[in-house]
């Protein structure tokens, strides 16, 4: 199958005509509603809604979704093991573009979400610096700012996909992930003002919550593109994303992007906390564990059909899902619709970001027997996907982080469609 974008061309997926080149696209037989032909039409009703005016501006200071999308919501797995630790997951299935709605974004947190008067907050920067300095909410929003539309995906992402297929939904399966539009001040700003010791190689980021989040962050990294942000999506941040300040490492596994942020302390090696020694490190098949894997691998994700989803009849759909990469931008993004025999590149949904949600999508035509779905991502340098077989291979079964493997949803005859490894 070709790719299905054609300049100036119109093309009628459900309704016959030539649809895709080269694919056969047989029209829809009439199911459901259909526009009647000219002259059999009846005039369109009037709705009870067309009738009256209907409520003003300003019931809704703060606007909401519709009623009708009340479906559209984070879900949470299940009990947390103990108070405030638990996190909620984006409905990925219902959402379009390559932005997540701020409301929708998932969260994660360690012990809650601590309430803060951006007033009293502050943040030390401290340790190997030549002035160590506190800085409040106002003097950071005065500096030099950057906005940018990144990832943010936990590396415990599909982690229940490493024994077998451990979710039955999209949203339970890939929805540690968001993209927003995140906007701060570049770290190396205030890593300039208060001037780093040449000895300088780490910095401890610390949390305001009780759970007191540090990790260990290399100082290249901070010096590059990380960023102290202070709002996303155009508004400042929400309590539960770290209000009034969070750290935001493009690419990186989220946990480093402690929310809440209070200290920085630059020293000459990495602090050693909890979240980089007992956790956040990944179980090799040889018995020893990888340390510090930082960068968020490329992954993507038919988002949908998804098995939140049910195909109610043979015939046309626009396949279509998400690929990132904590290494760069997404090049291409294959896609089987036969169980992984053969593949055909997605289109793309410019603009394709660095270390941003892409969109693809694919015209699909279902015959209406069962097949596996699969999505393969490969980025700018090269870098392929890998099959479950393969990640295993290389990393064992006793790792919880960093799954990146290539996901499958069956279809159904019946247009039910569930998680399966093949
Ligand atoms: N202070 C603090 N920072 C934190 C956490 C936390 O519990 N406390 N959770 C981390 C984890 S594990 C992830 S995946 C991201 C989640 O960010 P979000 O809740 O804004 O989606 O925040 C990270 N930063
Ligand atoms: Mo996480």
């Amino acid at each position: 199958m070709s790719r299905t974008s054609a300049p100036g061309g119109r093309r009628r997926f459900l309704r016959g005509g030539a649809a895709l080149a080269g694919a056969a696209l047989a029209p829809v037989a009439a199911a459901g509603e259909r526009i009647s032909a000219v002259g059999q039409a009846k005039p369109l009703e009037v709705a009870p809604w067309s009738k009256t005016p209907g409520e003003p501006a300003l019931w809704h200071p703060y606007g909401q979704p519709s009623e009708f999308e009340k479906n559209v919501i984070r879900r949470s797995r299940g009990a947390a093991p103990f108070p405030g630790a638990n996190s909620s997951m984006t409905p990925l299935q219902d959402l379009h573009g390559i932005i997540t709605p701020t409301g929708l974004v998932f969260e994660r947190h360690h012990a809650g979400i601590p309430l803060i008067d951006p007033a009293q907050h502050r943040l030390a920067v401290h340790g190997l610096v030549a002035r160590p300095t506190l800085f409040t909410m106002d003097d950071l929003v005065r500096l030099p700012s950057v906005s940018r539309i990144h990832f943010l995906e936990c590396s415990g992402n599909t982690g229940r996909e490493w024994k077998g297929s451990g979710t039955a939904s999209l949203q339970f399966s890939h929805g540690l992930l968001s993209c927003c539009e995140w906007t701060g001040v570049p770290l190396s700003v205030v890593l300039d003002e208060v001037g780093v010791d040449p000895d300088g190689a780490w910095i401890l980021a610390e949390g305001a919550d009780a759970a007191g989040m540090t990790r260990s962050i290399p100082l290249a990294k901070a010096l590059d593109d990380a960023l102290l942000v202070y709002a996303q999506n155009g508004e400042r941040l929400r309590p539960e994303h770290g209000y009034p300040l969070r750290l935001f490492l493009p690419g990186f596994e989220g946990n480093m992007s402690v929310k809440w942020l209070r200290r920085l302390k630059v020293g000459r090696q990495p602090f050693m906390s909890r979240e980089e020694t007992s956790k956040y490190t990944d179980s090799l098949p040889d018995g020893t564990a990888r340390q510090f894997t930082f960068l968020m691998e490329t992954k993507s994700v038919i988002t949908f059909p998804a098995p939140d989803h049910r195909l109610r009849e043979a015939g046309f759909y626009e396949i279509s899902g998400l690929a990132w990469t904590g290494r760069g931008r997404i090049k291409r993004v294959d896609v089987s619709t036969d169980g992984g025999r053969s593949w055909v590149a997605a289109d793309l949904q410019a603009p394709v970001l660095d270390r941003a949600l892409t969109r693809f999508r694919l015209a699909w035509r279902w015959d209406g027997t069962p097949t596996v779905l699969q999505s393969r991502a490969v980025d700018e340098g090269g870098y392929v996907q890998p099959t479950g077989k393969q990640l295993v291979a290389a990393r064992g079964l006793e790792s919880g982080y960093h799954f990146n493997a290539i996901q499958s949803w069956k279809v159904a005859a019946d247009g039910v469609i569930t998680n399966v490894q093949v």
